[in-house]
């Protein structure tokens, strides 16, 4: 029998790998219609008020990507060709990627539907060195869906994300825990995790520009100016991150929040961004067996205030309509007279979906009625893309 080279991994006090799928919805377009590929597309509604949800790699070097207007996309890069995207589809894909990742850690916490971070430590045993692990996942990634995932490997979060940012497409980066520094301080500090526009407009104020810069500041100073951010941005910039690989399964709320690509103002405007929001984290409740009995709106005005409401959601549920029943009651608990930046929509107080469920007696066969009808659609999910079934108000 071969022997196993265990690897020397003294220095690693834990092996957390970020995984993101390339160019994820076109990609799925690209592996699906050979004819797309090597081609430049922008995945998007071909609609003067509509955004490019992604660009392909072909059509980056235009500098057109996520969140930009359409009609600014198509001016930069006339050549690409506009794909309507299909995001039922890109679900069913998503939970096919995140199903192969969980056959590589216990430990897996999905941050959208095409990343997630894995705690692999104390996987050496079964997968040899980080630089392996990383390997094979790629492989088993591209073996089970044939798309390409970019994957960062380090002894954080932090620096996991950021290396699987700075090896894309097809990226495979690890950094050794004793590189973290070397590779950390010549970025810049719009690679600082939290930090923004506004942030960043801030820091470069104080003559900060590269992430050394702010390891080598007093962080005093940092919070004097700063606040809480100064703290925060301090410990990063020394690759300090402790921060846990939570999967949905023990996490203590799920939620969704999108920086919206145009602010939004009043209350029509943010409602169709909660029901996706909604839809998302009740997904996520579904695939981890729980159910919530408390919903929390949060939105982020134009002018970076953080504004949250939150109420307790009786019965329990993990079904997208009792989520937006809720958040949508919460909305006029806001002043939104402002424009906003951010919506998001979290679930907490999450229990066993097992567990019984106190059922209010004038509702329970109305409720079980839409209960079945969410095993329906999952189980159609299963089988043909989430996109299969649709809600009315989507068809709008
Ligand atoms: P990302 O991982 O941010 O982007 P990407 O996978 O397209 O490209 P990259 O190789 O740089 O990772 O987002 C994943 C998918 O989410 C993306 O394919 C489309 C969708 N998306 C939106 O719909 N709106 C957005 O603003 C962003 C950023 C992504
Ligand atoms: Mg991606």
């Amino acid at each position: 029998m071969d022997s196993i080279d265990v690897p020397k991994t003294s220095a690693w006090s834990r092996i957390i790998m970020h995984a993101d799928m390339d160019a994820f919805y076109a990609a799925v377009e690209q592996r699906d219609r050979p004819e797309l590929r090597g081609k430049p597309l922008l995945i998007g509604m071909d609609h003067p008020r509509s955004v490019v949800t992604t660009a392909s790699y072909e059509a980056r070097p235009f500098g057109v990507g996520s969140a930009m207007p359409m009609a600014v996309a198509k001016r930069k890069c006339p050549q690409a060709l506009i794909i309507p995207p299909r995001i039922g589809y890109y679900s069913t894909v998503s939970q096919q990627i995140m199903t192969e990742f969980e056959h590589f850690s216990p430990y897996v916490e999905p941050l959208s539907l095409d990343e997630a971070f894995l705690d692999m430590t104390g996987a050496q045993r079964l997968f040899g060195t980080p630089h392996d692990m990383a390997r094979a996942l790629k492989q088993e990634v591209f073996r089970k869906v044939q798309l390409r995932v970019s994957v960062g490997v380090a002894c954080c979060k932090y620096v996991a994300k950021v290396a699987s940012d700075l090896g894309k497409p097809d990226g495979l980066l690890v950094v050794e825990p004793d590189d973290t520094l070397d590779f950390l301080h010549p970025l810049p500090i719009s690679r600082l995790w939290g930090v923004g526009k506004h942030g960043e407009g801030l820091l470069l104020a104080l003559g900060l520009r590269t992430i050394g810069d702010v390891a080598r500041s007093d962080p005093k100073f940092l919070v004097e100016r700063l606040g809480s951010l100064g703290a925060h941005i301090f410990a990063l910039s020394l690759g300090q991150d402790p921060r846990k690989v939570v999967s949905d399964r023990e996490a203590q709320s799920i939620g969704s929040e999108d920086t919206l690509a145009v602010d939004v103002r009043g209350y029509e405007a943010i409602l169709p961004h909660l029901l996706h929001a909604a839809d998302q984290v009740a997904w996520r409740l579904r695939r981890a067996g729980l159910i919530a009995h408390g919903v929390r709106v949060k939105l982020k005005s134009a002018s970076f205030k953080i504004h949250t409401r939150q109420a307790v959601l009786r019965p329990g549920s993990h079904n997208a309509d009792d989520l937006y029943a809720a958040a949508q009651t919460l909305l006029h608990q806001f002043d939104l007279r402002e424009p906003m930046r951010l919506v998001g929509l979290t679930a907490y107080d999450m229990r066993d979906q097992q567990l019984p469920v106190q059922e209010d007696l004038f509702t329970s066969a109305d409720r079980r009625k839409r209960q079945n009808l969410d095993v329906a659609v999952d189980s159609l999910a299963q089988r043909f893309g989430r996109g299969t079934v649709k809600r009315g108000s989507d068809l709008h």
